[in-house]
């Protein structure tokens, strides 16, 4: 673990950059998934991403992406131009009515991540955010789910030029937050989002989510499947020094 110097909160720990989808909430299989499906029906498509189906997706990282790469896919004889067209107002759709569940309460942190930022806020060790989601609804999530938590940073999708597995928004997470990798870590859900983080040097936990709950983590500090063990984790390692 980083060493310990006389800054910052925790002995050796800075700041924690979270991911979004999976990690601080289980937002793809019934949030992000069903919002497609939605924006698919309101365009008249009648595509439909079933569960499994969507899981297989999820190696796509980005919406528009994911949805550019499956329109090509089952509308091969539409041109790029089209395709990208088509891609950008479904996922403006989509982007819609999934802040529109966050609106209406229907998103739900991890069970005992909540207490996690609780703890790491009182230990003043800074908050940061790293996702792949878009900034139109990863703002209200925010807010919505963890009023009055501090995220001192937030690098979505709509802020980087390369999506995870890219380390691009862990690097500018890090530049904004002023600090080296070694003095910050990260909280992941995917094998994506694991190398995004190992890319731009920072140590990663684990925490599976339902679509990555078979997955193997090469290269994680730990992998749990909770937050109770990670919470656990950290506190062993990381809190009881602070000062
Ligand atoms: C999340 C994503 C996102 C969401 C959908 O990956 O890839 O695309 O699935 O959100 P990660 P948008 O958790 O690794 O950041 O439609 O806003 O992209
Ligand atoms: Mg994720």
């Amino acid at each position: 673990m980083p060493r310990e110097t006389g800054q910052g909160g925790a002995a050796g720990l800075d700041a924690v950059i979270f991911d979004v989808d999976g990690t601080l909430a289980e937002t793809e299989r019934d949030g992000h998934r069903v919002a497609f499906n939605r924006a698919f029906a309101r365009h008249g498509l009648s595509f439909r991403w079933n569960v499994p189906e969507y899981g297989a997706l999820l190696r796509i990282t980005g919406g528009r992406r994911r949805l550019s790469e499956y329109l090509g896919r089952v509308l091969p004889e539409a041109g790029q131009d089209q395709i990208s067209e088509l891609a950008a107002r479904l996922h403006t759709t989509k982007t819609a009515e999934f802040a529109s569940w966050i609106a209406a309460g229907k998103v739900r942190p991890r069970p005992g991540v909540t207490r996690l930022i609780d703890e790491l806020v009182e230990h003043r060790v800074r908050l940061a955010i790293a996702t792949t989601g878009s900034r139109a609804w990863v703002g209200p999530l925010l807010s919505t789910l963890f009023p009055g938590r501090p995220f001192e940073v937030v690098v979505t999708g709509d802020d980087v030029r390369e999506l995870k597995p890219h380390p691009e928004g862990y690097l500018r997470a890090l530049r904004s937050l002023g600090l080296p990798a070694d003095r910050a870590l990260a909280v992941e859900d995917s094998v994506a989002g694991l190398h995004a983080a190992r890319g731009a040097g920072l140590g990663c936990l684990a925490v599976r989510g339902y679509y990555t709950r078979e997955d193997v983590y090469p290269d994680a500090l730990a992998v749990f499947d909770g937050y109770d063990d990670a919470h656990d984790w950290l506190r062993r390692r990381i809190l009881t020094t602070c000062r």
